[in-house]
């Protein structure tokens, strides 16, 4: 055990409170942050032995994204940037869970089954988000990788998409970009600037957008990357965190239940206006129109304004790559409707969580993914990306195929391929309507939302729901869905589920309607057949 000795002695100063249990759920550990300095401490550790066993540098990002500012938590990425491989959940579980006494036995357990080499080096880049407490807890963190020997690079406070970036740029030996903040903003700014300076006749207030950057991380990044993209992007800040409570009565997840602007952003009649959440790696847009009607454009309309661009640059290139939009439950029925039959691109639906969308999307040529929440991304295949670059080089196509491909170009340099990226998605849209010509109200009229409610119903153990098809059907208890059924019939256009939350000890509803009474309705209906 000698090897371990220093993981021994450091663990005492990150002890486990004892009878203290946690699951890593949907987006890692969360919960209060005062009950996560152990957590910190292991997942270093675990973040160590992954890196050995992939021989590839691993993330650690303490993060708690929307979440209240009290509490913190803590993801692990993979070598390519995406979410860590599921085996890996359950270590993280397990290693997190095993009493102060048994660490060792637990931390020997899982080297066992993945007969990982211990002589391996290992490399963790570690990143944080705004909290109070966030310090502190990637303190822990790189406590626990060099007790076991790994190296460390603490980016101090980073994006969470931004960390995603450098893991893979590191891993991909530079091939996606350099991994420093400085390779981050030159390769989207670079990108951005090539596809909107040549547009014609755009307007200081086409230029201009209200940024409400939840009093988090993502303002502190916008500020940084301002200067590189000034001169096509003014982007208004508020919420910068200078003075107010981050993700209070602020953020792209405020703003999308709520349904409603953030406190702390003046807006003007029909002024287009985002949103980031707490980590950057969501995104909603909204404006208000004359008669002081709030319009919010989620992840649904995001996806349909991203991928009916992109259809448009395949057909006008010549290049015959297909096109897929991946969803959740939580897309609204329109948006579905809308991508189908008059787009006439794939959808295809998974459970909720990005990795579940990632997956599907990588599937594709390309693969556009978004929960309604406003998380998501645009993923090439290296196909679809060869085929792209070969003809922006090809001297045998016309000016138009060579102009398209050459946007199509930048706009796979713009995406950040590895997750959802709040920044990234903000100047993809942003270069989409400049180019387009599109006002916020042209891109909402694409299709009109259907009503929709989502409500918590507080259970004693959620656990008994258990769903099937992408979560839109109940399987168990027995009658749940029957029930369901029936009340839906009840009304027009309407649909319903229930899922247990991956992130909070609730069942959500989600009700849609052909109008708002009727959802609200159905949704408190279907709340009471969940008891
Ligand atoms: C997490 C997920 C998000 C999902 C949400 C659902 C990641 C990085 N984040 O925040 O994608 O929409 O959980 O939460 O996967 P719920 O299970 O509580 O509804
Ligand atoms: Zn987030």
């Amino acid at each position: 055990m000698a090897e371990f000795e220093e993981v021994a002695q450091k663990s005492k100063l990150h002890p486990k409170p004892e009878g203290l249990t946690l699951q890593y759920g949907t987006a890692g550990f969360r919960t209060n942050a005062k009950h996560l300095d152990h957590i910190m401490f292991r997942m270093g550790l675990l973040a160590t032995l992954r890196s050995k066993k992939t021989k590839s540098t691993i993330g650690v990002m303490v993060t708690a994204s929307h979440n209240p500012e009290e509490d913190n938590g803590v993801k692990l990425i993979d070598p390519m940037g995406e979410m860590v491989a599921a085996t890996w959940e359950e270590y993280a579980t397990q290693l997190a869970n095993a009493e102060q006494d048994h660490l060792l036995a637990a931390l020997k357990d899982i080297i066992e089954k993945e007969d990982i080499s211990m002589s391996e080096a290992a490399s963790v880049y570690i990143g944080r988000d705004t909290r109070p407490s966030s310090a502190a807890l990637s303190q822990a963190v790189l406590d626990g990788v060099s007790s076991l020997g790994g190296k460390t690079h603490d980016y101090g406070l980073v994006s969470t998409p931004q960390l995603h970036y450098m893991v893979c740029c590191c891993n991909t030996k530079g091939r996606y970009g350099s991994a420093t903040l400085e390779g981050y903003y030159q390769k989207l700014s670079q990108a951005f600037l090539q596809l909107t300076h040549n547009v014609p006749n755009r307007t200081d207030d086409q230029k201009r957008l209200l940024l409400d950057g939840a009093n988090g991380i993502g303002a502190l990044k916008m500020k940084e990357l301002e200067p590189f993209i000034r001169s096509e992007l003014q982007v208004v800040l508020s919420n910068d965190g200078s003075s107010g409570k981050l993700n209070h009565l602020c953020g792209a997840d405020y703003v999308k239940v709520q349904q409603k602007a953030p406190q702390g952003v003046s807006m003007g009649v029909g002024e287009r206006c985002c949103s980031f959440d707490g980590d950057a790696d969501r995104i909603v847009y909204y404006y208000t129109d004359s008669k002081n009607c709030f319009h919010l454009l989620d992840g649904d309309k995001i996806a349909t304004l991203i991928s009916t661009f992109l259809k448009e640059l395949l057909t006008q290139a010549g290049l015959n790559l297909q096109v897929a939009v991946v969803q959740t439950a939580y897309a609204n029925g329109s948006s579905t409707r809308y991508l189908e039959d008059v787009m006439k691109v794939a959808v295809c639906c998974t459970k909720t969580g990005v990795k579940h969308l990632h997956h599907a999307a990588q599937e594709y040529d390309i693969g556009v993914y978004f929960e309604a929440n406003g998380h998501g991304t645009v993923l090439f295949s290296k196909a679809a990306q060869k085929q792209i670059v070969e003809l922006v080089k090809d001297s045998n196509v016309n000016d138009e195929r060579k102009h398209a491909a050459k946007l199509l170009e930048n706009t796979v340099n713009l995406i950040n391929q590895t997750v959802g990226d709040a920044i990234s998605d903000m100047l993809v849209i942003e270069a989409v309507l400049a180019i387009r010509g599109m006002s916020v109200q042209d891109w909402d009229e694409i299709y009109t939302d259907l009503p929709n409610r989502q409500l918590k119903v507080t259970v004693s153990d959620r656990r008994v729901i258990n769903t099937t098809d992408a979560e839109r059907r109940a399987v168990t208890p027995e009658g749940l869905q029957d029930a369901i059924d029936s009340l839906v019939k009840k009304y027009k256009n309407a649909r319903s589920f229930v899922r247990p939350s991956g992130t909070e000890d609730v069942v959500r509803v989600y009700a849609e309607a052909d109008t708002q009474e009727g959802a609200d309705r159905l949704a408190h209906e279907v709340s009471l057949a969940v008891h």
